[in-house]
């Protein structure tokens, strides 16, 4: 017998993989686990018929002959992995789009896409297989959505794009897909919600602001990933932790969002037998020790946060200063003679205030022009610390509309980054 697979907690990218790899593999079964998410739950209970599938109790599972596994790759995330995962005669096949994992399939396709969908479509499109029906196109367009925030996560690529477009010309419907995805927000999910954010904890690690939510969960606890999202945009931090305790069942799952160019949640959770994409993910752990949620976050990411980008690595040095009594005249032509926007300047080596273009347009009475820039400076600085992240320095300038900030270290000038310069790491305009 052939069967299809997929991760447990199947969201759409999952499910649209399933039935995208049956189009393949017309003969094969699908097998869903158990735990399905909320949206797919209800999704399947009005599609049943259009998408028939088994789980692992209606199947003697020795009777597996071929394994196809969809959106994963790691056998802790497959339901009956206990018998399936030591079988030597099991012939395997993966298609996955996350970090390579420990089930050992030939073939085995497995690239960074934004759904795992994407590869299987272009396999479908590849063989040349018959047309998908609107309902097909439709849900795996769902499958697509999800898994890349309707192609605007940055994991999206343009084969994602492109499977999209080729979806839509088979008829998959925009309307119905919102439908889909529309997550059911329940009174136990905003109860949660509400509680994380009364109590919630805060740390500053690796130059990131972390907010960590702790809360005591009994048995199944459905959308928690939902809550997590809605916990994420409503705290603002740079990541977002959630902890969910189950004491009855000694287990723990951990939650994790992250805004693009911070913590790579993915890797972090990838320690702790988890996993996921540098913006989300998460991990169940099996042993709890009623340690400290904080430190054991800060840990955590102490651990696994990639060592970010910092401003010392941006920066420009050595900077061109003016210092109080410098004419506004002086100043201008250093300006045009440097090819720079914006001045520090200094008194007694210290950064006392930022002359910038904007505020010679207010000294254009020549007479003007012979005053001292302390005259027309500004003189709150704001200015950042050499071992920032890079996402501090473009929080700080868009909140206080500012093209540069002078980085400062005990008290000293080191350097100054400008808005130009974070435009070019965002854009991976680094120079060779
Ligand atoms: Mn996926």
């Amino acid at each position: 017998m052939e069967v299809i697979t997929t991760h447990r907690n199947v969201d759409f990218d999952a499910l649209a993989s399933v039935f995208a790899a049956k189009v393949l593999f017309p003969n094969a079964v699908a097998m869903l686990p158990q735990s399905l998410n909320s949206n797919v739950r209800s999704f399947l209970s009005l599609h049943k018929d259009h998408f028939p599938f088994v789980t692992v109790k209606d199947l003697d599972l020795n009777d597996i002959r071929r394994l196809i596994v969809v959106d994963a790759g790691q056998w802790s995330r497959i339901e009956g992995r206990e018998s399936l995962s030591e079988r030597k005669d099991l012939e395997l096949f993966v298609i996955d789009h996350h970090a390579p994992g420990d089930i050992r399939a030939d073939p085995l396709i497995c690239r960074p896409v934004g759904a795992a969908v994407t590869l299987i479509l272009n396999k479908v499109r590849e063989e040349g297989s018959p047309p998908l029906s609107p309902i097909q196109a439709t849900l795996f367009i769902s499958g697509i959505y999800e898994d890349t925030g309707n192609l605007t996560f940055p994991s999206t690529t343009a084969e994602d794009a492109r499977a999209v477009a080729f979806l839509l010309d088979q008829g998959a419907d925009l309307n119905l897909v919102r439908d889909h995805l529309r997550s059911a927000y329940n009174p136990a999910q905003k109860e949660i919600l509400f509680d994380m954010l009364r109590d919630e904890r805060r740390i500053s690690q690796n130059g990131y602001d972390v907010c960590i939510g702790y809360r005591r969960i009994e048995g199944h606890a459905p959308g928690l990933s939902l809550v997590m999202d809605m916990y994420h945009d409503m705290n603002g931090a740079d990541a977002t932790f959630g902890i969910f305790v189950d004491p009855g069942r000694a287990q723990v799952i951990v939650i994790g969002r992250s805004r693009p160019n911070t913590l790579d949640i993915g890797a972090i959770m990838k320690n702790f037998g988890g996993g996921g994409h540098p913006n989300a993910g998460s991990a169940l752990l099996k042993s709890w020790t009623e340690q400290d949620p904080v430190q054991w976050i800060t840990d955590l990411v102490k651990a696994g946060g990639k060592s970010p980008v910092q401003i010392a690595d941006l920066m420009s040095f050595p900077v061109t200063t003016v210092t109080t009594g410098t004419s506004m005249k002086d100043a201008a032509l250093l300006l045009r003679e440097k090819g720079c926007t914006g001045l520090p300047v200094e008194e007694y080596g210290k950064v006392v205030g930022i002359i910038s273009r904007r505020d010679f347009r207010k000294a254009r009475k020549a007479a003007q022009m012979k005053s001292p820039v302390s005259a027309f400076m500004s003189s709150k600085v704001v200015h950042i610390r050499p071992d920032s992240p890079i996402g501090h320095a473009v929080s700080l300038m868009v909140n206080h509309d500012i093209g540069r900030l002078p980085v400062i270290q005990d008290g000293k000038l080191i350097g100054i980054i400008t808005r130009s310069d974070a435009m070019r790491y965002f854009y991976d305009l680094m120079p060779e």
